[in-house]
């Protein structure tokens, strides 16, 4: 397993990504609205390794009654959940979930850059919110 992304909520995308970009150097590599998952989303490229590289994720609630948006109105901005690289995102899940741990998406959906992800329940990782992550095949 390898570490995919970390998700960070904010309110406003453009000026958190000009903040990571002058902070630490990074670049962002592709943008996305995802109207399933409730998000305008950036993907901030950290580092390159087997089986995919690893990313920041901006993600700014495109409403308050959004996974993203609801989080921002308890907790505020800051770190929303961590996600791990899997190379199969369907078998991952029904592995985890076959070890009592409650899945919120039952069969994967779209994610960033062509991903298929799904996510565990924050109350059975140790209070962290989870996703799975399989990367989209390299393009030949
Ligand atoms: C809620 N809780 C969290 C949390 N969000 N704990 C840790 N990290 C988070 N991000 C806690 C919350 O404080 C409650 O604790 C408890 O979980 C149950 O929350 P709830 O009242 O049911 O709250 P909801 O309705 O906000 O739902 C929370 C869940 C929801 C996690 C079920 O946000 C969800 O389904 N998330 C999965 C989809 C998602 O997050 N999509 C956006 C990223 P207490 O108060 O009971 O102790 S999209 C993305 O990453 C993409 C597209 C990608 O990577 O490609
Ligand atoms: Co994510």
């Amino acid at each position: 397993m390898r570490i995919d992304h970390v998700g960070i909520a904010c309110h406003d995308l453009e000026e958190k990504i000009a903040l990571f970009e002058r902070t630490f150097e990074l670049t962002v590599v592709a943008r996305e609205v995802n109207e399933e998952q409730g998000v305008k989303e950036a993907m901030l490229h950290i580092a390159d390794g087997e089986g995919g590289g690893s990313y920041i994720q901006l993600l700014e609630p495109l409403g308050p009654d959004t996974p993203v948006g609801k989080f921002l109105a308890r907790r505020g901005e800051g770190v929303h959940h961590v996600a791990f690289g899997v190379p199969d995102v369907a078998r991952a899940l029904e592995e985890i979930g076959g070890r009592g741990v409650r899945l919120l998406d039952e069969k994967p959906r779209h994610g960033s850059m062509g991903s298929s992800i799904g996510f565990l329940h924050p109350k059975d990782v140790g209070g962290m919110l989870t996703e799975l992550v399989q990367a989209a095949e390299p393009q030949a």
